[in-house]
């Protein structure tokens, strides 16, 4: 089998590609290093939680279009979307582009002259350069001959979480080649499936772009988490003054909330200020401002707990953000966590979207508990997520309650 495509890391974004060139009748091969995965996406089931991606993948494995391996194959063209996480610098969060190389030198031997590869992953500028180094040391490592007319092009993920199908054919692209034929071919590529503008430009602009699209929400989600401190301090309600000042035509201020998380937007500020950090304060900032906010929100609890001997807090919401069930950085998770530490309060925590509580929390003063249960039995109720489920409570249940409404759900 010869194929079209070939996917290197069939996660939150390569799956959701893997599957959609599939079922467009591309050729595709989905590499992982996982046998898990691997095993998985083959019965035609996957491993992650994303609206219809289970239909999508079924569709896709069932007409023969879609295969996953552990070992690499040759292919027209490969798209690399693997993680890019950080690890702890000095003072700073520092790009960690280790998945990005291996994933590059193992597909090296099997790349053929004329090959398009893609790098798909958010990634620090000059990662596309970087990816086609390695490649080709890789394969003068081997003893192969370097690539003739291999395209290299970064082409960034932008889709939401909880809709990521729709987001996927919908939204703009960009393709950023480290030549123009690379990104016109990509362009090709996306056409496939992607009814948006696909905007072609340079790999370093590309790589710039998405890196500051969420450095951009970062920062204004930190306006919007710095004002409720201060507005906290004036005793006055953050989000009457929001929705108020949001009725100039030139201010849209977005929500303040427990803190900035998932694999994102809490991540990618660091890639754009390991470009410059020495000109970089604001971004900085911005991430300490929203790193900050769960102990603000830890603070709050521990006030209005005083009043107790042992005050019963319900936690409702772990995922990192409304109707999801990612907890990848997630305050709220973070949040519950340090109060159980402080082993001097009784928890009941609700998640609607995962089975059981994670690890941190099996612990004896933690009960997981439905939504009503846990606030019929609290002093306090502490709302960390604005889930659906905990917009349709019933207020009355409210009554007589110490609330803190990190999202201001229940204004
Ligand atoms: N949040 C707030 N207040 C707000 C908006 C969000 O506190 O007004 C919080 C959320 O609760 C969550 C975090 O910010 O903890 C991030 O959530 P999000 O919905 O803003 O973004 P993500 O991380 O799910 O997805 C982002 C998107 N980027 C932008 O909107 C610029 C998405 O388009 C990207 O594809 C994705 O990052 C990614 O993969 O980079």
């Amino acid at each position: 089998m010869r194929y079209d495509i070939a996917v290197v890391g069939l996660g939150y974004i390569g799956l959701p590609t893997a599957s959609v060139f599939a079922t467009r009748g591309k050729q595709v091969y989905g590499l992982d290093v996982s046998e898990h995965v691997v095993n998985t996406i083959n019965r035609g089931e996957i491993h992650i939680v994303e609206p219809d991606l289970d239909v999508l993948v079924q569709a896709a494995v069932g007409s023969g279009h879609l295969k996953a391996g552990l070992k690499p194959v040759p292919a027209d063209v490969f798209i690399v979307a693997v993680p890019t996480p950080f690890h702890k610098g000095k003072g700073r969060p520092i790009p960690d582009l280790g998945f990005v190389e291996s994933a590059s030198r193992s597909i090296a031997p099997v790349i053929e002259n004329g090959a398009l590869i893609i790098l798909e992953s958010t990634s620090p500028v000059g990662t596309t350069e970087a990816m086609r180094e390695w490649i080709l040391e890789e394969r003068a490592n081997l003893g192969l001959p370097p690539l003739e007319g291999a395209h290299y092009v970064h082409c960034p993920e932008r889709i939401l979480p909880g809709q990521m199908l729709r987001e996927l054919v919908e939204n703009d692209r960009i393709c950023g080649g480290l030549s123009p034929e690379g990104a016109k071919r990509a362009h090709d590529l996306y056409r496939t499936f992607c009814v948006g503008e696909i905007h072609l430009t340079d790999a370093r602009t590309a790589e710039m772009v998405k890196l500051t699209e969420n450095a951009s929400r970062d920062s204004q989600i930190a306006f919007a988490n710095e004002l409720s401190l201060v507005c906290d301090r004036a005793n006055i309600d953050v989000w009457s003054v929001i929705e108020l000042a949001n009725h100039h035509p030139r201010v849209n201020i977005l929500n303040p909330g427990p803190g900035v998380g998932g694999h994102c937007i809490a991540v990618d500020p660091w890639f754009l200020v390991d470009t410059a950090p020495d000109c970089s304060p604001l971004m900085q900032t911005a991430r300490r401002v929203n790193d900050g906010k769960p102990n603000w929100v830890l603070q709050q609890v521990q006030k209005h707990a005083e009043r107790f001997t042992r005050a019963k807090v319900a936690c409702l919401g772990l995922a990192f953000k409304a109707n999801v069930d990612d907890l990848r950085e997630s305050p709220s998770l973070q949040i519950v966590e340090a109060l159980a530490d402080l082993d001097e309060l009784d928890l009941f925590v609700c998640e609607p979207n995962i089975e059981s509580l994670p690890d941190s929390l099996q612990r004896a003063h933690i009960t997981a508990a439905s939504a009503e249960d846990a606030i019929s039995k609290a002093d306090i109720v502490l709302l960390l997520v604005d889930h659906r489920e905990f917009g349709d409570i019933d207020r009355e249940l409210l009554h007589n309650r110490k609330i803190i409404d990190t999202r201001g759900l229940w204004r």
